[in-house]
């Protein structure tokens, strides 16, 4: 059958982009050595690729550290005036690449493209002795890109460019995390329809809940936030923008301080989130925390769970359901000296949605941390 043919809503049906899951997270940090130190020692990944003078890169350093099927890419700039230190300058640490990983990466570039997407990198083939991988960009909010990664012709340790980063002498033990279960993009204010539509238009991805400001406010802030997802559900975006209350929206912060839009939380699953909660807290992670009375109304909300709520209490982990079970999650202050970026840590045991039932209670301990730092006006 001729597909140009075929009526647009038969083509709107099927997946026109297949996206296999997240591929790798890149940031752009004042220092690449100290941040995979950090992600290390703090969360529990390990060394897995390195690039930078040692690969024959004059203006970058990248370390990339591994957590089960979590990448993170650390980069610095080794010289002034290059866009990586240009961005650092402009937003602080933050994410810069969502990279994704797809079969097909010159077809992922076309097809979005065709729909509107604006470029950042074309289709490009980098090769090594261990085969070859086909990576293409689009821009997405402020100055985040999408990256598709295709890698099914390639047995190397990370990318080509990249060799074995090993530290024989230093592999503090995982936390747990095993991969990426949703990441948030703030943005401006009336803007989350727009990038709403964007992921509709540019990706097919589908809207598969709504949060308004009624349902995301406490008596001083509000926001509102749509989640979008992939054709298989492997990627979730949230995407949030401010809404006016009496005080600043915690977006609104984040737009302040980033300079813009930009991810705002990174959401990693785990098995056992008491374990990991407890091996990151003995790691200097820091949490946010609701009050105890938050816990003597957690039983009639959320029924019988298989946790004690003694040790959910102790380490100050949330609990919500939905008709599908229930989720624990916990919220980690901004892990840079802005109050933009920060981690949730995450564990489903049937419940797909993001802790309505938990909303205020985050929001006013997101308050009470925006009250200490002055920005709660
Ligand atoms: O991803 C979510 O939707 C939840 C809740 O600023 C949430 O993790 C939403 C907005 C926000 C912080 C957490
Ligand atoms: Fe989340």
């Amino acid at each position: 059958m001729d597909t140009a043919l075929m009526p647009k809503s038969s083509s709107k049906t099927e997946d026109f982009m297949p996206i296999n899951g997240t591929d790798y997270i890149e940031l752009y940090v004042g220092n690449s050595k100290q941040a995979a130190h950090f992600y290390k020692t703090a969360f529990g990944f390990q060394s897995l690729a390195y690039a930078g003078l040692q690969t024959g890169l004059k203006d970058r350093e990248s370390y990339v550290v591994v957590q089960d099927k979590i990448r993170l890419v650390l980069t610095s700039p080794l010289k002034s005036g290059t866009e990586i230190g240009e961005h650092i300058d402009k937003h602080g640490d933050g994410v810069k690449v969502v990279a994704l990983w797809v079969d097909d990466a010159t077809y992922a570039y076309n097809a979005a493209i065709e729909r509107g997407a604006k470029s950042y990198m074309k289709p490009k083939t980098e090769e090594d002795a261990h085969g070859k991988i086909v990576r293409s960009g689009i821009y997405t909010y402020g100055e985040t890109v999408h990256i598709f990664v295709e890698r099914k012709n390639y047995e190397g340790v990370f990318l080509p460019g990249f060799i074995k980063w090993e530290t024989p002498e230093f592999n503090p033990s995982s936390t747990g995390l095993r991969y990426v279960d949703h990441m948030v993009g703030n943005v401006g204010w009336n803007k989350m329809n727009h990038w709403v539509n964007f992921y509709e238009d540019v990706l097919g991805f589908k809207n598969i809940l709504s949060f308004d400001d009624n349902d995301i406010s406490t008596e001083y802030t509000a926001l509102m936030s749509k989640v979008m997802s992939n054709g298989n559900g492997r990627i979730k975006f949230p995407i949030n923008e401010p809404a006016e209350g009496k005080k600043k929206s915690q977006v609104e912060e984040y737009l302040d301080f980033y300079e813009g839009e930009g991810v705002q939380h990174i959401a990693v699953a785990t098995d056992d989130i008491i374990k990991t909660v407890r091996d990151l807290r003995s790691r200097g992670i820091e949490f946010l925390r609701v009050p105890e009375t938050y816990y003597d109304a957690v039983s009639d909300r959320v029924g019988e769970i298989d946790e004690d709520i003694a040790p959910l209490k102790e380490l100050g982990i949330l609990v919500d359901r939905d008709d599908e079970g229930y989720l624990l999650q916990i919220f980690t202050k901004p892990v840079e000296p802005r109050p933009t970026m920060f981690f949730e840590i995450i564990q489903r045991k049937g419940a797909q949605s993001f802790g309505k039932g938990n909303f205020k209670a985050l929001f006013e301990a997101i308050e009470r941390e925006q009250e200490l730092r002055g920005t709660l006006h």
